[in-house]
């Protein structure tokens, strides 16, 4: 697939997708959103990339889904064809992990973008709203329910009512991004992240992602039950036995990802 709206370059084992509207503030109209599918579904068929980062410009990660080519929709045209269909959310169905790398306005769907990602390193420009109020509707990819949990009601309930944006300071104390960086660091910031997260073992990454996942769809209870069976499971992977065998032999492991 040839791609208009975004760039994808393989470094190492990083897969590193760059958002590329620059004329629309990177604003997620459905052919970006397909050749953003087609990039994952690549990266996941890869077996040497182990990591992702997705970013957009020093201006915006994306400022939203394209207003311009969903103005003109109807209840039926959206309801019908349940616009945002699963492509919108492919992101969270990667199961190696994705870096948010946000620099500029991460607004509406942006937002929910960088949420669906694994964490978000932000740079100090960075600013995360969801204005969908302002402009008569309403997050339409998981913006009031991810938001929520990661910020908590008050603010969530407040930005989501207000469409007021959050600084990247602010988001950094509420959770909302693992850290702040200076603009001109944050790829490099980014990629030296994604880079010591690909020389670890895969299946660990792997189960490891899927266990915190899994903090937000159950109990405590049975979520501690799920990590416990991942956690043995691990000892059923070479890198397992690498891994201790290396720490006892004091030595660097020389992982198999298997
Ligand atoms: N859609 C289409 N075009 C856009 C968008 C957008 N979301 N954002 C910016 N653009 C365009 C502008 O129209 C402008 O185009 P042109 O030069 O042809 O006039 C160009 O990008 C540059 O933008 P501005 O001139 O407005 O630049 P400013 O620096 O003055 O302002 C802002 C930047 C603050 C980001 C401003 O552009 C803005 O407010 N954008 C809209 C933000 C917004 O409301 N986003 C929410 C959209 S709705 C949504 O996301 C619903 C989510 C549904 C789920 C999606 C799943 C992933």
């Amino acid at each position: 697939m040839a791609y208009e709206n975004i760039l994808v370059e393989t470094r190492g084992n990083v897969g590193l997708i760059t958002l590329n509207r620059p004329k629309a503030m990177n604003a997620l109209c459905a052919a970006l959103i397909d050749e953003l599918s087609d990039a994952l579904d690549g990266f996941e068929k890869d077996a040497g990339i182990r990591c992702i980062v997705l970013t957009g410009s020093e201006k915006a990660f994306a400022a939203g889904a394209d207003i311009k080519e969903m103005k003109s929709k109807d209840f039926m045209d959206v309801y019908g064809e349940d616009f945002i269909t699963h492509d919108w959310e492919r992101v969270t169905w990667t199961r190696k992990p994705v870096i948010a790398a946000v620099a500029g306005y991460a607004l509406g769907g942006g937002c929910e973008m960088a949420m669906m990602c694994d964490f978000i390193i932000a740079a100090e420009n960075a600013k995360f709203g969801q204005p969908e109020i302002t402009i008569g509707t309403i997050p339409g990819s998981g913006g009031t329910q991810r938001l929520t949990r990661f910020v908590g009601k008050s603010k969530a309930m407040e930005m989501c009512l207000t469409g007021r944006m959050m600084d990247a300071a602010e988001a950094e104390r509420s959770g909302l991004v693992s850290r702040v960086v200076p603009v001109e660091d944050l790829l490099e910031d980014a990629m030296k992240t994604a880079e010591k997260i690909a020389g670890l073992s895969l299946p660990s990454v792997m189960m490891a992602k899927e266990a915190v996942n899994r903090a937000y769809e159950t109990t405590l209870a049975e979520g501690v039950k799920f990590e416990r069976r991942l956690f043995h499971s691990s000892f059923a992977t070479q890198d397992q036995k690498e891994g201790m065998a290396a720490f006892a032999e004091k030595r660097p492991a020389n992982w198999k990802h298997r």
